[in-house]
């Protein structure tokens, strides 16, 4: 490992096969896309929408760096049911607690895997009329698209692997590392 735990100094190593970016890499990216979308929306008030639990730390540094004004709003989902595989049926945990209808939308999704979590929040939004809806991956691991979703911002394209910090989690753990590692595939 090239990056030492953080703020996790009592907790198990996790068994991990390499990092894949520091914390460093991923505050320098995060500052270019909140650069790009504050041009995009200029004279704007978009909502963000975080995707709980994972989008929780990219919208919490993407928000700070962003230049125009905004809302934040979240929704709760899950397919993976802490485990490696999708179970490939979205559950809405928590819906938003505002109204979209007219307003400019930009759904903040951590990773972006097999789509079918993405798809079925876009089409569930999208029927509640916005004015606009865009979204923004921290990660994209288009190798494993399942269903195409158009994707307007993309921090890193990965490997099909699985990988965890920054929000991502295995069974619940491991979303506070400060960097973002593929795990041990026999972990
Ligand atoms: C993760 C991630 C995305 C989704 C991507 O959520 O945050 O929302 O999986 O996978 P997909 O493209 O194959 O649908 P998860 O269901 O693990 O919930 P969590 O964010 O609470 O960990
Ligand atoms: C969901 C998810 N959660 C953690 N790590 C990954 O690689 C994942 N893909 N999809």
């Amino acid at each position: 490992m090239t990056e030492t735990l953080q703020g996790a100094s009592k907790m198990k190593e996790p068994d991990i096969e390499k990092v894949l970016f520091t914390g460093e890499e991923i505050q320098a990216r995060v500052k270019e896309l909140a650069l790009d979308i504050s041009r995009d929306y200029e004279g704007k008030v978009p909502i963000l929408i975080s995707v709980l639990k994972g989008g929780v730390l990219f919208l919490s540094d993407l928000m700070r760096e962003l230049t125009v004004l905004h809302e934040i709003d979240f929704m709760s989902v899950s397919s993976y049911d802490g485990g490696m595989d999708t179970t490939g049926v979205v559950r809405i945990l928590a819906d938003l607690s505002i109204n979209i209808e007219g307003k400019d939308v930009l759904i903040v999704e951590d990773i972006v895997d097999t789509g079918l979590t993405l798809d079925y929040i876009r089409h569930l939004l999208l029927g509640r009329h916005p004015k606009s809806l865009k979204i923004v991956t921290l990660l994209d691991k288009r190798e494993r698209r399942r269903v195409d979703v158009p994707i307007d911002y993309v921090g890193f394209v990965i490997p099909d692997a699985f990988v965890i910090g920054y929000g991502l989690d295995y069974q619940q753990k491991y979303r506070n590392l400060p960097y973002i590692a593929i795990m041990k595939s026999d972990a």
